[in-house]
């Protein structure tokens, strides 16, 4: 890192502003040969920036002090008016004076080489740009202030601590010495295996509500899925008809209710046909129901409910796994029918009866199955990943403590634990965890 890097900070276009940065140790003597640096003693001020003996821009120039900036080196960051042509030339400059075009996530990068935040913290900051709802944002906002991975750390630590103790019994193998306390090291393995066991059992849903939470619309051909998909929506997305069979393909929108961003996904209807088409529409609607998190069941509520509908959607249940699954059952077309209604939702997806209760109710079931505080959610695959290594080894290290199994063979289940652990928080790492991790930043960031 004896390389000084500058990148445009701000998204790319015309914009009032925009902030170019440059970090390094050199970013001070860069900077200055085309801009007045503040003074002494402040860190702002307003300046004229020079390229090649002329004025480009009036400027506002910010300077960090090393180790007070995000990458904990020397940095400047200088905004100018957001001209394409300003920009540009701007950033031109400070390359010509000797500054490396940075990569994507390079100022991330540099720093967690530098301390100034944990590797979950650094993915964070990504989650952090790509959030696009309240949810994903407090999810992403909390796992950049520590999270889960400060408990892992700390757990991580202690497990460290009696690790080595247990590898210095290995030195006075003839004496029958106990350094680690055994019943400390159970203790603490059970403490994490319950931790790693709550987080893994949160990844599909926190995954869900970082990327957006599926719910697929299922139903029998004209139950009317295509048309709650546009009442929700607000809008004539799908094509409605009374001709069965009109969806063929799945159709996908987004919609964001009470802070959650919602996948809505509409379907073929379920039923047999000849038609080659329709039946690559019936697939994928049952791979729908599969990779959802919500599935609306629609039924046509002015059918007799017995006749038609408790085998109809006792045979959907039947085909889909229910665990973790959120179930609706829908009797649409309420407007033609008269109540009682079976336990259910009664909406109409026509006159728009019941769907703000419907989208309140979907809302309302995700967050109750969110953990009270949001940071507690998994939301990261690798670290899902890792986890799942963490939670195979700290099952070999109890089974292998409860069996009396000698202390070199736990000794390396621990180790295994340790290094997937690490990974995570990146006391472990390695270029290829670096290298995707942050390409996944924007240049700049
Ligand atoms: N009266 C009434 N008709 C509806 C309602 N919802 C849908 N329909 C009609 O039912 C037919 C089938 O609707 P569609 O949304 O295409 O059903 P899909 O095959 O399940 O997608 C269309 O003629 C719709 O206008 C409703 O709530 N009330
Ligand atoms: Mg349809």
């Amino acid at each position: 890192m004896s390389t000084t890097i500058a990148a445009i900070s701000t998204p790319p276009g015309i914009g009032g502003i925009a902030v170019i940065r440059l970090s390094g140790p050199k970013a001070f003597e860069i900077a200055a040969h085309h801009v007045q640096l503040p003074p002494q003693g402040s860190t702002t001020g307003f300046a004229l920036f020079h390229a090649g003996g002329k004025t480009l821009d009036e400027v506002v120039v910010t300077v960090f002090h090393a180790p007070h900036s995000y990458t904990g080196e020397d940095t400047v960051e200088i905004s100018c008016h957001g001209s394409i042509y300003v920009q540009q030339t701007l950033l031109r400059c400070l390359i010509e004076s000797g500054a490396l075009l940075a990569e994507p996530g390079e100022f991330t990068r540099r720093a967690f080489l530098n301390g100034k935040l944990n590797l979950s913290q650094a993915e964070a900051v990504a989650d952090l740009i790509d959030s696009t709802n309240a949810a994903s944002h407090q999810l992403a906002l909390s796992q950049l202030r520590g999270g889960y991975a400060q408990l892992l750390a700390q757990l991580r630590n202690q497990l460290v601590d009696l690790t080595s103790l247990l590898e210095l019994e290995l030195d006075f193998s003839e004496e029958d010495v106990e350094f680690a306390d055994r019943s400390q090291l159970r203790n603490l393995v059970a403490e994490l295996q319950q931790e790693v066991t709550r987080l893994t059992g949160s990844f599909k849903l926190g995954n869900a509500v970082k990327n957006g939470i599926p719910v697929a619309i299922v139903g029998r051909p004209n139950a009317g899925k295509s048309s709650l998909l546009n009442a929700l929506l607000s809008d004539q997305r799908a094509i409605v008809s009374p001709i069965p069979g009109t969806t063929r393909d799945t159709i996908e929108e987004n919609l964001n209710i009470d802070g959650l961003t919602f996948r809505f996904i509409d379907t073929a209807g379920l039923r047999h046909s000849d038609d080659p088409i329709e039946t690559i529409g019936f697939d994928r609607a049952i791979q729908s129901i599969r990779q959802a998190t919500v599935v609306l069941i629609v039924r046509d509520a002015s059918v007799t409910f017995d006749e038609y509908s408790v085998d109809d959607i006792s045979y959907l249940l039947r085909d889909i796994p229910q665990k973790d699954k959120i179930i609706f059952i829908i009797h649409n077309k309420a407007d033609l029918a008269t109540p009682p209604y079976p336990p259910g939702k009664a909406i109409s997806a026509l006159t728009g009866m019941g769907i703000e209760d419907l989208k309140q109710s979907i809302a309302k079931a995700v967050r109750q199955r969110m953990p009270s505080s949001d940071g507690a959610m998994l939301t990261n695959l690798r670290h899902y990943q890792a986890l799942q290594q963490v939670s195979a080894s700290l099952d070999e290290v109890a089974q292998g403590l409860d069996g009396g199994l000698p202390a070199d063979l736990v000794a390396i289940d621990l180790r295994n634990a340790l290094y997937h652990l690490g990974t995570i928080t990146g006391e472990v790492t390695s270029n290829e965890i670096l290298g995707t991790i942050f390409h996944r930043f924007c240049i700049g960031k």
